[in-house]
């Protein structure tokens, strides 16, 4: 059967296994197919904690995250991770070469779907400007790569999985304004079927997003699109003008 990629957050609260007071409060929305949900708010708002409950990371102890209505607690990793790719905040290459780095979730991928994912990844150029192309290594820890160009392995990386589900965590900040702008355009493409949820600290990332969460505190305290927050949300004002 076709899975969809329904996601639900349902009053979710979470606290750091040993942590006195939670770190996420009451954390309720719904992202759908086709959507695009982004996630603002000042650092150690929790954003990253938020997306981390999803693929299980960690579990809510409180309240209920669903994947096409299913209590992702009820879910093995690989069932979730078949329907969910999460681009991490620090994204990581291991030592190997640029294809074993990029056929990670999907061993079977062809050279062809590796190529399709780096040109909208926006990797293609620099990938084959190296002698070895997709043989190139990466050195341990990714050090003979940029920042800028880890992001987008790591993008291309979840983009080969094919998801239904995507999370960016903060994926296009070492990113110049030019090069986040063209992915963006290539995403929308590749992923317009798919559901999105993207954690940015940069509000032009995200003005065209369906549905903006503004995170203070581990709560959500205004939710709207970027022209109904500009109104009504003085946080988000504050952000945009930080
Ligand atoms: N925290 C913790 N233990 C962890 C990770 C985080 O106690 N393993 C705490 C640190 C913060 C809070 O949780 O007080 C929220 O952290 P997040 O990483 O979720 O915050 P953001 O992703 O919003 O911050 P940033 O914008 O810096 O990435
Ligand atoms: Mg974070």
């Amino acid at each position: 059967s076709e899975l969809s990629g329904v996601v639900e957050y349902r009053n979710v609260t979470f606290a750091y296994p040993g942590a006195e007071s939670p770190v996420l409060s009451n954390i309720s929305f719904t992202a759908r197919p086709g959507q695009t949900i982004a996630i603002i708010g000042s650092t150690g708002a929790g954003k990253t904690s938020l997306l981390s409950l999803l693929p299980r990371l960690y579990d809510a102890a409180e309240g209920e995250v669903l994947l096409d209505g299913v209590p992702v607690n009820n879910l093995d990793h690989a069932e979730i991770t078949k329907r969910v790719a999460l681009v991490p905040q620090r994204p990581y290459l291991f030592s190997g070469t640029i294809e074993h780095n990029l056929r990670f979730g999907k061993t079977d991928a062809t050279d062809q779907e590796l190529w399709e994912a780096l040109r909208v990844a926006q990797g293609e150029s620099f990938v084959r400007e190296k002698s070895k192309a997709l043989e190139s290594r990466i050195s341990q820890g990714g050090t003979n790569v940029s920042g800028g160009q880890r992001q987008r392995l790591c993008i291309a990386r979840a983009l080969v999985t094919k998801p239904r589900v995507y999370l960016f965590d903060d994926s296009f900040s070492a990113l110049d304004v030019a090069t986040d702008a063209r992915l963006r355009a290539a995403l929308k493409d590749t992923t317009a079927d798919a559901t999105v949820i993207i954690v940015a600290q940069r509000v032009s990332t995200i003005t065209e997003a369906d549905q903006i969460l503004v995170l203070d505190n581990g709560r959500i305290v205004d939710r709207g699109t970027h022209e109904e927050l500009l109104e009504t949300s003085p946080t988000y004002q504050e952000i945009v003008e930080s």
